[in-house]
């Protein structure tokens, strides 16, 4: 039987800066100084919140957080290339891309601790989606609007690669793809879906190839490389604003738990782990920077205690706002009008509260990976060593330290 071929199709792969922080001119945006310095900040601003923001539950002040560390360059360098008209459509890995688009990290923690006002529709970000790949199709529904209205503008959604095997997440590309829609569809691939490893997770030999079916462009990014996502996302916006849905991985790495209630050594390995802090996206771009005259020591470190000084503020902030909430409102939130089964709850809710009285204690879970983290040593020296000594400078503040990355 004699076959012909009816479609082929290939994925392009872009790194600008290697392992070691060297560009390759040819793959480099362009991007000034002041901008370079800018998504540096951003990037430490990012791990430091997640640090903070893991030591705030372990110290029963927060819920349930999942920290973004090691995917820093895959969120600064694609949100970066957003403009302020446009939309934000995340997961709820994305405080770095929050940052990045200017949100305030009280706002995040807020979220975190369970209050309403951390998730309210703010500056063309949507808040925070927990059911994995649903927010794929509200980002389809937005870029679709802005094709309406002939809007010289685009929408950035991001999901992870175990969301690549939700139905949603076809659904949305397929359908941006049939109606011209402006969005573009961010896959963070961090190797892991809570404990489901990437190749359990798809036999496709890239994701950005699950594009092909929805008849949209799949690009794959080095997604530790914040110049190389950077001019991935600026291409693949500028397609969608001309109403062409781009799908992008970035290639990257959950460092860290899935989320508090996570212990990862359970299900990979600490040799798994090493390879890929050897990549760090911070790391690898602070490297960079150096070498180029950028940054130097004097920076950093000035950088570091201007990030310790602002989370400092927000935390307290963050700390203030929640005082100020009756956690009971949370069930007037759910339906226009309560129903009774909910109304009981509201009443036992109310009942237990007032017979425990003062917050439980914190809990002495283990730190960012659990015991392994022991000392703090897995986080790059050249990272956090002036972060570490800002916070050693605050008692209060190297107490978070404590409990968060020490356990
Ligand atoms: C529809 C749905 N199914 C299951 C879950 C439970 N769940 C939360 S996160 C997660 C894994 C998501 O993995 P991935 O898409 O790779 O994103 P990552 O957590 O790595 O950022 C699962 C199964 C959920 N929140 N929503
Ligand atoms: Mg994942």
């Amino acid at each position: 039987m004699v076959r012909e071929q009816v479609a082929e199709f290939s994925v392009e792969y872009v790194q600008a800066l290697d392992e070691e922080g060297n560009l390759d001119e040819a793959q480099a945006p362009e991007v000034d100084d002041e901008d370079l310095l800018e998504l540096y900040r951003l990037m430490r601003l990012s791990r430091r919140t997640d640090e903070r923001a893991v030591a705030l539950q372990r110290r029963g002040e927060s819920g349930t957080y999942a920290p973004g560390i090691g995917q820093e360059a895959a969120q600064v360098g694609s949100a970066f290339a957003l403009g302020d008209d446009e939309w934000m459509v995340p997961s709820f890995r994305e405080s770095a891309a929050y940052l990045t688009r200017g949100a305030p990290v009280h706002r995040l923690l807020w979220y975190a601790m369970g209050m309403e006002e951390g998730a309210e529709v703010a500056d063309r970000n949507t808040p925070p989606s927990i059911p994995v790949g649903s927010q794929a199709l509200h980002a389809a529904g937005l870029g679709w609007g802005q094709a309406i209205r002939g809007e010289d503008a685009a929408t950035l959604t991001y999901f992870g690669d175990g969301a690549t095997s939700q139905g949603d997440v076809y659904e949305a590309m397929n359908v941006a793809g049939v109606l011209d829609a402006h969005t573009v569809f961010c896959c963070q691939n961090n190797q892991w879906a809570i404990s489901v490893p990437r190749e359990r997770q798809s036999r496709s030999e890239t994701l950005a190839q699950k594009a092909v079916a929805a008849g949209i462009d799949g690009i794959q990014v080095d997604g530790n490389d914040v110049l190389g996502v950077l001019g991935v996302a600026r291409d693949a916006l500028e397609s969608a604003r001309e109403g062409n849905p781009v799908m992008v991985e970035a290639l990257t790495y959950r460092q860290s738990m899935h989320t508090t209630s996570d212990d990862p050594r359970v299900y990979r390995t600490e040799e798994e782990e090493g390879d890929w802090d050897a990549r760090d996206p911070i790391v690898r771009f602070e490297r960079y920077l150096r070498e180029e005259g950028v940054l130097d020591d004097d920076r950093m470190a000035e950088i570091a205690d201007d990030i310790e000084a602002l989370l400092s503020d927000e935390i307290d902030r963050a700390r203030e706002g929640r005082e100020q909430v009756e956690p009971a409102e949370m069930f007037d939130y759910v339906f226009a009008e309560t129903p009774p089964e909910l109304r009981r709850q509201r009443e036992t809710f109310e009942r237990e509260e007032g017979e425990k009285g003062e917050t439980a204690p914190a809990s002495a879970e283990g730190g960012l990976r659990g015991e392994r983290e022991a000392g703090g040593a897995e986080i790059p020296e050249s990272v956090e060593q002036s972060a570490g000594e800002a916070a050693e400078e605050r008692g209060d503040e190297a107490d978070d330290e404590e409990v968060g990355d020490r356990g």
